[in-house]
């Protein structure tokens, strides 16, 4: 039996999850798709697929019994409620929501419902190169991390769909939570220092630092620019006390011409993160086929939540911004570190 998801959303990421829900996983079939651009949801629909007005229509659709956001950030919140009340397992994109109050909001939905219903799109924690830099730290060989350096670059943003805090408000969170898991700590703080701003990108503060402070001491430095034309580059190393780990460099073809020896940079996350959407949506559909939800959870989106919204103040103050975060819920109590894989 295969689970019957539904899709709302097909830009972008929307389309490329259908491709792989379709064309690469089995025990899953795509039978609805909605957008508010109805005729993009039209052309992304695999055939056979219904084609919903609404999200809401879609999502109480007796036809649907798991649900995949790949909506705008803002949108999640009512769309994820309302696969919460519809006692549905939903897959939604990052971030969560786009604030505090939203996403307590659905925290508390979902402990009302008293089952874990919600997969965050937090995909690095898939990655295979990602699950080995954490397997390394857990194995306790090098010592305690202290430091962890993160490079979060893209080759472009779409212009006009993102505001000027963009890079704070909707990358950072993925850079937060890797740094949360790989590291099984909590960030209790945040300064931003901005740089000379690019010129590719318009009003977008870009690029920027941001540095984390996590719960132990260990100092996490982050660089996020999203218009610096070369690609798709995501590096990792963690500093510890006897010794570094470190993400590879993506294995690629080594080109050899008369420009001399180089390696492919990945266009985009596409690309870059091909296999991990995939393993998380392998993981998602196992956890969604018995009605609940494993992988990052409300709490992890929360939490890099509250990571984003202490960066913006950050911006403002000049200043160490600290992070308050409620106590955590009994449904989400499954530490960092064995929640690994
Ligand atoms: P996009 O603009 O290409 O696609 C979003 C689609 O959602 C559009 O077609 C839009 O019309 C539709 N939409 C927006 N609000 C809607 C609503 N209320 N109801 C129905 N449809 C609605 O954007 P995208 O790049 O595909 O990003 C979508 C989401 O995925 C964002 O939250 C983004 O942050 C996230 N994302 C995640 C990754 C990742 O690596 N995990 C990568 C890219 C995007
Ligand atoms: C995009 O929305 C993503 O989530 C990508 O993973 C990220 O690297 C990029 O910065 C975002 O624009």
């Amino acid at each position: 039996m295969s689970l019957k998801v539904g899709v709302i959303g097909t830009g972008m990421i929307g389309q490329d999850h259908i491709r792989r829900l379709t064309e690469v996983l089995s025990g899953v079939d795509v039978v609805a798709v909605t957008d508010i651009v109805q005729d993009r949801a039209r052309a992304a629909a695999p055939r056979g697929a219904a084609v919903f007005d609404t999200p809401q229509a879609l999502i109480s659709s007796d036809a649907v019994e798991a649900v995949v956001i790949c909506s705008w950030g803002p949108a999640h919140e009512e769309q994820l409620l309302a696969c919460i009340a519809a006692g549905k397992p939903v897959f939604c994109e990052k971030p969560l929501v786009t604030s505090e109050a939203a996403a307590r909001r659905v925290m508390e939905a979902e402990v009302i419902v008293g089952r874990r219903l919600v997969q965050v799109g937090f995909m690095r924690r898939f990655d295979a190169d990602y699950r080995r830099l954490k397997r390394v730290i857990d194995g306790g060989s090098l010592g305690a991390p202290l430091m962890f350096h993160s490079v979060h670059r893209n080759a472009s943003v779409p212009v006009g769909l993102y505001t000027s805090d963009m890079p704070l408000n909707d990358t950072l969170v993925h850079d937060a939570d890797i740094s949360r898991w790989l590291l099984s700590d909590e960030i209790i703080g945040v300064e931003v220092r901005v740089p000379r701003r690019s010129t590719r990108g318009g009003d977008l503060r870009d690029p920027v630092i941001v540095l984390l402070h996590t719960a132990s001491g260990v100092l996490v430095d982050v660089e996020i620019s999203v218009n610096i034309a070369y690609g798709y580059d995501i590096r990792g190393e963690v500093s510890c006390e006897q010794g570094v780990a470190a993400l590879p460099n993506r294995p690629a073809t080594v080109i050899s011409d008369r420009h001399g020896i180089r390696q492919a940079i990945p266009e985009d996350w596409r690309e870059r993160f091909i296999e991990a959407y995939d393993q998380e949506f392998r993981e998602w559909i196992v956890a969604a086929s018995e009605g609940t939800a494993t992988g990052p959870s409300t709490w992890d989106g929360y939490a890099a939540t509250l990571t984003a919204d202490a960066a913006l103040r950050a911006v403002s103050s000049g200043g160490l911004e600290r992070i308050a975060m409620i106590d955590k819920p009994a449904l989400y109590d499954v530490p960092l570190a064995l929640a690994a894989e």
